[in-house]
């Protein structure tokens, strides 16, 4: 057959596609076009009619045939005593934590995945050297005790560590539970355990090295790779899945995904009825993906070889996942039974097995051979990513403690005869007398096995997974840089439009333009950031093959290969991501990037919390700018675009500094002191700033404010003088502009000088005030300490109100602490779809609401008459009787 035809029919299906060609010949040179004609009729006819496999996925067998598997490098022997010692170590950390703890701990996802791990720890996985920031890998979080076990014998971690696996509040510290670079700074670089974010980060992790490349911002000697190790039930998780074609566009074949199919989740099967490794097969072939599979282990080979009519792998492509599981809970008699039993010449070939050998055929996964073969022609692959589909077994080796079963997930403590099997099949040199203790077992440091492992990891450059930060100062902005915002504008602007203009002005510096990465999900028009386009160009790592529509204007969309903004689509989950892996490149590549990610805010926390919360925990540093925020500023949109929660759930993530910026100036001072503190000071803290699409006039900065700005709260303008009553009020975003006008009312009308302040951060000012009661509460008999927010306020007369254009929590948080209390208005409830003028009516945010809300608050402090609050409802036209937002 020649190239062209092999191409059309592939190599396999070369002797059907040959005869029907000369069929074809045939008929065309006896001129017979009607019978040619009908042939083909007939031929289409067939095809149509029959049976087609779903999707584009190939037979339920190894993607690469014996004959192709490349000779393994290292020795089986030492590597598989290794791999039973982690496999007891890890096992040993969770049994020992359950038995006189309820800490909980996984033993069987590592049990199954243990062989994929140690091929890869022993011949693939680089670790960091110079010029090279080492393989990124994503560890799939319930394996972490095996992680953790390799640490051990690699003398990383000692035995206390391992005694207090699960326990870290511990005396002498303990080792978290999962992935957690917040907690173990040190080792972990990659949170893994919310199922579906570790796939995903991977995959913009990988996209991410490459844009850092073609920016000239690394200079490697080799390309990392990364590595993400994930299971089969977590590919449900939308994020997992839901990116994959971005590494395909990208022709990321610096990514290799490895997905154990241990054919389980964890209440029971992931497709009992079907097969996870076909389904994901044909998922990722579709989207374009090189996809490797590892089914069977050598011990099929033979099998194979000798079955000569097809039928072997027949019944296995007729056996659903249910039934791979019960065959590794069964006995091998009833694997010979019902698997091979099914056809007579299956079971005459397995008639020289004994039951016992029949059990124990190996799946893919956990054959070493056939796991390197996968890993090397991957590693080697070029223009695509690759996807390992491994096939184990859960709980291997567990036996009648879990192994296969749907329980197997959840299982934590073994008994003293399943520890004994235990020890027994994987050959762990503990005696009878203290196995109940279920000690951990540490090679002797001369000994074969502890020299072949240091070895291994010395070859690959070092111990993984390892954080290492190494501290790079950026010559970040002074605040002179910054003066325009401190001298205001006549001309109205929003807080978004400052923005923008603050990052054109940072794109220009040059200390720290080339670190700045604007991310952008699809909004940069809505935001006027379009402006950017042309000048520092849409990363594409095509550069841009296609003469754009709005080429001829100033502003036209400029993608090229040397892009700086990252613009990634209708995809916050990947934007998101893209955040994270270039908010944690001080840590991965030693290289800092400040990461501005400006989006919707309503689809920010509420969309992607869990990767906002991954973002603390990954120790983020960089900006989230949530736009278009607050429930009556963004106006028209309605229900599901007006956010006014955002800005508490942002303050819900321990390391997340939430602020709220009503002028261009508290911008300036919000992000320049930013800048120093994550890129000069190197705090592992990130911020999220609410911006607004209302324009008003953005006054100069007053003098001495910039404290009070980073703190959360300063006095903008002071009320009107002589006048009898006092009040003051704390306004926010452009919401500052009701208690403005609210001020003018109140002083012009009702004999009240209220003071106005910016209210910038509630969050911090609360922090601050809980540190200072707690310190307080367990020092008793020592001076009080007095918060930021007590201090400030601590002299000022007469009632408190805030208005915000979120809910009232927001506020509410440091209302202990403001003398007499706090009368707040927010935004509770749904939005709408309206002018700004009726929203804020309807939310009782608008000045007039305000002016009610503050002269009710001093009526309740007998400072005014409640008849004053009553002529002023009537005198601005409230309706007492209007409906409330708040819903329940
Ligand atoms: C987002 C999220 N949802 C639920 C869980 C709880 N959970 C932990 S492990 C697990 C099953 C994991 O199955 P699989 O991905 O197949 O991994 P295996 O342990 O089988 O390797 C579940 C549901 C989680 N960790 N994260
Ligand atoms: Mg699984």
């Amino acid at each position: 057959m020649n190239a062209d035809k092999k191409e059309i029919y592939g190599s396999s299906s070369g002797a059907v596609a040959e005869s029907l060609q000369s069929v074809l010949e045939l008929a065309l040179k006896n001129q017979e076009p009607e019978r040619t004609a009908k042939l083909l009729e007939l031929l289409a006819g067939q095809l149509r009619a029959a049976p087609r496999r779903a999707g584009p996925t190939t037979p339920y067998l190894n993607t690469i045939p014996v004959e192709q598997q490349p000779a393994y490098p290292g020795d089986r022997d030492i590597e598989r005593r290794i791999k039973s010692l982690m496999r007891w170590n890890a096992m040993a950390m969770v049994v020992k934590a359950n038995s006189t703890t309820n800490v909980g701990g996984h033993i069987s996802t590592y049990a199954s995945a243990a062989t994929l791990y140690e091929v890869a720890f022993n011949h693939f996985l680089r670790g960091q050297a110079d010029h090279f920031p080492g393989d990124m890998v994503y560890f799939q979080g319930h394996a972490a005790p095996g992680i953790y076990a390799r640490a051990f014998l690699e003398g990383r971690l000692d035995e206390r560590h391992l005694q207090n696996f699960r326990q870290e509040l511990a005396e002498g510290g303990g080792l978290s539970s999962y992935p957690h670079p917040y907690l173990m700074p040190e080792f972990w670089q990659f949170p893994t355990v919310s199922m579906g974010l570790g796939p995903i980060l991977s995959l913009y992790q990988a996209r991410f090295n490459r844009y850092l490349q073609a920016r000239g911002l690394v200079n490697w000697k080799q390309e990392p790779k990364v590595w993400a190790f994930l299971g089969d039930g977590e590919s449900d998780e939308p994020e997992a899945l839901g990116a994959i074609t971005l590494a395909v566009r990208e022709n990321l074949d610096n990514i290799i995904w490895v997905i154990n199919c241990n054919l389980q989740r964890l209440d029971g099967p992931v497709r009992g009825n079907g097969k996870i490794i076909q389904e994901l097969e044909g998922l990722f072939r579709g989207a374009g993906w090189n996809v490797i599979k590892v089914i069977w282990g050598t011990d099929w080979d033979a099998l194979f070889a000798r079955d000569k009519s097809g039928l072997l792998l027949k019944r296995m492509e007729e056996c659903v996942d249910g039934d791979y599981q019960k065959y590794c809970v069964e006995p091998g008699s009833y694997t010979r039974k019902h698997f091979f039993g099914k056809y007579p010449e299956l079971l005459e070939l397995v008639n020289h097995l004994t039951d016992a050998q029949i059990h124990k055929l190996l799946r893919g996964g956990h054959d070493a051979r056939k796991v390197y073969a996968a890993y090397k022609a991957a590693s080697e692959h070029k223009g695509q990513p690759t996807v390992i589909l491994a096939k184990t077994v859960k709980g291997y080796g567990l036996g009648e403690a879990g192994e296969g079963k749907n329980i197997s997930h959840q299982q934590k403590k073994m008994n003293e005869k399943e520890l004994r099997e235990f020890r027994e099949h994987f050959k762990i040199p503990i005696s009878d007398d203290v196995i109940a203790e279920t000690p951990f077992y540490r090679p002797a440091p001369d000994s074969v096995e502890n020299k072949y492992l240091l070895e291994r990891r010395q070859a690959l450059g070092g111990f993984l997974p390892a954080r290492k930060v190494r501290p790079v100062v950026l010559d970040v902005p002074k605040s002179e840089f910054f003066a325009e915002f401190s001298k205001g504008s006549v001309t109205e602007a929003s807080t978004t439009m400052a923005f923008v203009r603050l990052m054109t002005i940072l794109l220009r510096h040059k200390g720290i333009s080339k670190n700045i990465v604007p991310i952008i999900p699809d909004e940069a028009r809505t935001f006027g950031l379009d402006a950017l386009f042309k000048d520092i160009g849409i990363y594409s790592s095509k550069g841009q093959l296609y003469d754009p529509v709005d080429s001829e204007s100033l502003l036209y969309y400029h993608e090229a290969k040397d892009g700086q903004m990252l613009e990634e689509g209708i995809t916050e989950a990947g934007a998101m991501s893209s955040f994270i892996v270039a908010a944690t490149s001080y840590a991965t590549h030693g290289v800092p990037m400040i990461p501005f990610y400006i989006y919707y805010s309503m689809f920010g926390p509420q969309r992607v919390g869990d990767l906002f919360w991954l973002a603390g925990d990954i120790r983020a540093k960089g900006f989230l700018l949530g736009a278009t925020s607050g429930r009556t500023t963004l106006n028209g949109e309605g229900l599901q675009h007006q956010d006014g929660h955002s800005l508490l759930l942002a303050g819900t993530v321990p390391t997340c500094l939430p602020y709220d910026p009503a002028f261009g100036f508290e911008l300036a001072v919000i992000v320049a002191d930013g800048l120093r503190r994550m890129y000069v000071e190197g705090e592992e803290i990130f911020y999220y700033l609410s911006l607004y699409n209302e324009n008003y006039s953005m006054p100069p900065m007053p003098p001495g404010v910039e404290d009070g700005i980073l703190k959360g709260l300063y006095k903008f303008k002071a009320g009107a003088e002589g006048k009898k009553v006092k009040a003051h009020i704390f306004g926010s975003g452009p919401i500052i502009q009701s208690a403005l006008k609210a001020q003018e009312i109140l002083a012009e009308r009702y004999g009240v000088s209220a003071d106005v302040w910016s209210a910038t951060s509630y969050k911090l000012l609360r922090t601050d005030a809980i540190r200072c009661q707690r310190w307080n509460m367990l020092h008793p008999t020592q001076p009080a300490k007095k918060s930021y927010v007590e201090n400030l306020l601590a002299k000022e007369q007469g009632a408190f109100v805030a208005v915000s254009d979120n809910v009232r929590t927001v506020p509410d948080q440091i209302a202990p602490w403001v003398p007499g209390g706090l009368f707040t208005l927010g935004t509770d409830g749904f939005g709408r779809s309206d002018t700004r003028a009726r929203l804020r009516r309807f939310f009782e945010v608008d000045a007039e609401s305000t002016v009610i809300a503050t002269l009710y608050a001093l009526s309740a402090r007998g400072l005014v008459e409640p008849q004053l609050v009553e002529k002023a409802i009537k005198d601005l036209g409230v309706n007492p009787d209007k409906i409330q937002p708040q819903i329940v």
